[in-house]
């Protein structure tokens, strides 16, 4: 069953501030263009969310470590096609005190450059490749598209980057591919659904010789860009003179990597999953995965609130996360909507009733359904039931995606679909910089890139715009 989408098909935007802030994932009203507040809650699911990512990136060879927010301007300037890009979007600070600084220092935008100047001193030989580091800070960026709650932020605070040096462009290329299947592991435990593309030249990382981006579709059929693997090449090592010592005694530049993922992605979460309700959170995420609400009548408090702590009592020692709302100045069905809001998986409720046989109600998040499973069952049905509903909102989110995919040959039909909203739409093209740039504008949306995860025979199909052979397809869309 799918949740009631209309609403916010028209007014996602309304609906997605309304739901961080009532749910209190993330506040808003800081005063300060681009800049939010994580409340408790809201923390929550962004450690949970974290957890994950560490762990990934812990299992595959990476160490965490924490560079300087502040970046010197000269380092900053060091490679031109990166300083080129960044330089509009750079917060400077220029004073200390009431002194000017002589030295600007930048608020850190990413931490190509800032690493690249460490590296120089930490990589002396093919012995220290592959070297694999990632840390998770906040970073400043001067947005100037329209900011957006979790979505485009001057100051990014779950900014997990990733860096990478390797002794050969083979070796960057396998790490590129490894982080691929980090990312994709990462998204199907969040259930988001993605679409992996090789960006075009002119919408690369800056200073990057490729980039590969995981784009989602929200509610509004508008892509987001979630997470990005930029293969570096030589580019930043030359710029920053990273060398190491072969076997053979002479020196090579190394190859590096980095690729990052944001607070987007929970805002991704959000988005997909949630419903006219609020949040839908899988349990993994959920910072509360059952909660109980007893439903006593006058005379059976005793044996509701008694069952309640049986029940708790089985859920906590198979690990999960329990809540008993035992608040009386509120009503259950008042309880039901501030759970339903906050996105809690399963919902138990516990009346006299269900003391007289020995049961409990539960209700699931994602599609609402009540049951009713004995005592017995609690052990077993719980956890496959968090399981279930995870599985339904993986399905559900990717068929959502897939039915707002669509391929054209036909520049007026694409158009339609982009313009309208209707999602993504995959064309033909001749490889040409200037018709890219030209499907972009008579589409109106953006050109995601060249997709790695669709196989499209594009053999005697002609490119949409130009109507020369076509290389490849692409993806295109209006996006964040
Ligand atoms: N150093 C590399 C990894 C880098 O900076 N890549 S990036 O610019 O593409 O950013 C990585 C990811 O961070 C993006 O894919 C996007 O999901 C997220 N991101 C970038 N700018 C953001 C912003 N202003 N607000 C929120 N998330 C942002
Ligand atoms: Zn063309």
């Amino acid at each position: 069953m799918d949740p009631p989408r209309e609403k916010w098909k028209n007014k996602f935007n309304e609906w997605f501030r309304e739901v961080i802030y009532k749910a209190e994932v993330y506040d808003y009203r800081y005063p300060v263009k681009g800049i939010g507040v994580w409340p408790p809650y809201g923390m929550k699911i962004r450690n949970n969310v974290i957890s994950i990512l560490k762990d990934l990136l812990n299992q595959t060879g990476h160490e965490e470590v924490l560079f300087p927010l502040l970046i010197p301007e000269e380092i900053l300037r060091k490679e031109s096609e990166h300083i080129e890009k960044f330089e509009d979007e750079v917060f400077w600070v220029t004073y200390g005190g009431r002194k000017k600084l002589e030295r600007k220092l930048a608020l850190r935008p990413t931490s190509e450059t800032a690493i690249m100047e460490m590296l120089k001193l930490w990589i002396k030989d093919h012995t220290d490749l592959p070297f694999r580091i990632y840390q998770i800070v906040n970073v400043f960026r001067y947005e100037t598209k329209a900011t957006q709650p979790m979505i485009r932020l001057r100051e990014v605070t779950m900014f997990k980057e990733a860096h990478t040096a390797h002794a050969t462009m083979e070796d960057a290329e396998k790490q590129v591919r490894s982080a691929i299947e980090i990312y994709k592991k990462f998204f199907d435990e969040l259930c988001i659904p993605y679409m992996i593309s090789q960006r075009p030249e002119w919408d690369k990382f800056a200073g990057a010789v490729y980039t590969i981006a995981f784009d989602t579709l929200m509610p509004d059929g508008r892509t987001l860009q979630i997470g990005t693997v930029h293969n570096l090449g030589q580019n930043f090592s030359r710029a920053f003179e990273v060398t190491y010592l072969k076997p053979d005694g002479t020196h090579e530049f190394v190859y590096t990597t980095s690729y990052g993922i944001s607070e987007r992605v929970i805002a991704a979460l959000i988005a997909v999953h949630g419903d006219d309700h609020g949040l839908v959170l899988p349990y993994n995420i959920a910072p509360i995965q059952v909660v109980i609400v007893p439903i006593p009548y006058k005379g059976t408090e005793n044996t509701v609130f008694e069952l309640c702590n049986r029940v708790i009592k089985v859920l906590k020692e198979i690990g999960l996360r329990v809540y008993l709302d035992d608040r009386e100045d509120i009503t259950p069905g008042e309880k039901f909507y501030y759970w339903e809001l906050k996105g809690v998986p399963l919902r138990i409720e516990i009346g006299p009733r269900d003391v007289a046989n020995n049961c409990v109600t539960v209700s699931r998040r994602d599609t609402l359904e009540r049951k009713v499973i004995s005592i017995a069952e609690i052990k077993t049905k719980i956890p496959e039931l968090l399981e279930d509903i995870r599985r339904n909102l993986r399905a559900r989110a990717r068929k959502w995606l897939q039915q707002h995919t669509f391929f054209s040959e036909k520049l007026e039909e694409a158009a339609n679909i982009v313009n309208n909203r209707k999602g993504i739409v995959v064309v033909p093209w001749c490889g040409d910089t200037d018709c890219g740039l030209n499907i972009e504008d008579s589409l109106e949306g953006s050109v995601l890139g060249i997709p790695l995860d669709l196989e499209i025979n594009v053999k005697g199909k002609r490119c949409i715009m130009c109507g020369k052979e076509a290389k490849t397809v692409i993806r295109v869309s209006k996006t964040y």
